[in-house]
């Protein structure tokens, strides 16, 4: 084998997919600041135990949780690559309990907000943590508000997510297109087009549900009854809840099945993010073929790009699979008499 066979001479790079897709030098700039975050991200959680970065900072953040070490230095690093882009205005980072304003030297079209590091209760035991993103334009006249930020699901230009797992992947969609995935090449620090046209499992996939049967006891009726129906007859279904949501998503993306975190009597608007956990997952699953449900929410079931958020933490509740696995839910809401929509 020559030297040439076993080296890629020819490598689809992020930056140069986004540019051949979109021709927006602005977009790969801006994707190109959040994979150099991602880079930093990935090579802080791979120093985590021998760098002193499990454990609390000593901060809470804006959702009342602690914040870990990894926690602030990723949303250190997520600002300061965006900040310093020069295509962004405001950013909205879920540590933070007030938006950013970009300098208006510095400033761009874009609003972007983020997780920069979701599911950081699992750091200190290394389970896979993720970071979170949604991208919006700012409205024509405006020079960079929260309001741009505060839109329909429906408007979101751009959404994606990068898992720290046993490899470095971002996956991510445009509005409109397929969506594609990136695994980070160590050897040459880019990331590299590694997964085409990622769609939903057409089938259903495997038999899997994911949520966190922990609550249960604070749900209503037709989702228990609807875990029970993924438990019952002579093949049930298997569960698997990581508990860090861009492992569960990018799981079910993968193999199939079915993510739940429903509103409940405890929290009734559910747990996740709508601007930075909510709509970029709902918009990268729908991309792929899937449903992203919101479930019984507020008197009735909706896709979950159909909310607006009215604040920039709020919540929402999530419910994402396919046709198979959704209609089991749906079934148990028509059955208590609940309008469902079209799968
Ligand atoms: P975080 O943003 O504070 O890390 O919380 C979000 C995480 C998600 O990654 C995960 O899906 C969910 O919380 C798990 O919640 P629970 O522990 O209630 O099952
Ligand atoms: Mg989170």
């Amino acid at each position: 084998m020559s030297t040439a066979d076993q080296f890629n001479v020819d490598v689809s790079t992020l930056n140069r997919f986004v540019m051949a897709n979109t021709r927006d030098p602005d977009l790969v700039i801006l994707m190109n600041a959040i994979a150099t975050s991602c880079k930093l991200i990935t090579s802080a959680v791979q120093r985590a135990g021998v760098g002193n970065l499990y454990g609390l900072a000593g901060e809470v953040n804006s959702t009342g949780d602690d914040q870990k070490k990894l926690d602030v230095m990723s949303n250190d690093m997520m600002i300061n690559a965006l900040v310093n882009s020069g295509v962004c205005c405001v950013l909205v980072s879920e540590e933070n309990e007030e938006p950013i304003m970009v300098p208006k030297e510095l400033s761009g079209k874009y609003c972007v907000a983020f997780d920069p590091l979701d599911g950081s209760s699992n750091i200190d035991c290394n389970v896979s943590v993720g970071t979170i993103f949604s991208v919006y334009e700012k409205r024509e006249g405006s020079d960079g508000t929260v309001e741009d930020l505060l839109r329909s699901g429906a408007e979101c230009l751009c959404a994606g997510y990068v898992a720290y797992s046993s490899a470095c992947e971002l996956v991510f969609t445009f509005k409109g297109k397929s969506v594609h995935g990136f695994c980070l090449d160590p050897t040459i620090g880019e990331f590299v087009h590694t997964r085409p046209n990622m769609m939903f499992p057409q089938d259903g996939g495997k038999k899997i549900y994911s949520c966190n049967e922990g609550n249960s006891n604070y749900w209503d009726k037709p989702i228990q009854d609807a875990v029970a129906a993924f438990n019952q007859g002579p093949k049930p279904y298997s569960a698997r809840y990581v508990g860090s949501m861009v492992a569960d998503i990018h799981r079910t993306l993968l193999y199939g099945g079915i993510y739940i975190y429903p509103a409940d009597n405890k929290s009734p608007k559910g747990k996740l993010r709508c601007l930075y956990e909510g709509i970029p997952m709902a918009m990268i699953i729908e991309q792929a073929g899937g449903i992203a449900s919101t479930g019984l929410f507020e008197g009735k079931i909706q896709r979950v790009l159909e909310l607006t958020p009215d604040e920039i933490h709020c919540k929402c509740p999530i419910i994402m699979g396919g046709p198979r696995d959704i209609g089991v839910v749906y079934e148990q809401y028509k059955k208590a008499g609940i309008e469902t929509p079209e799968l």
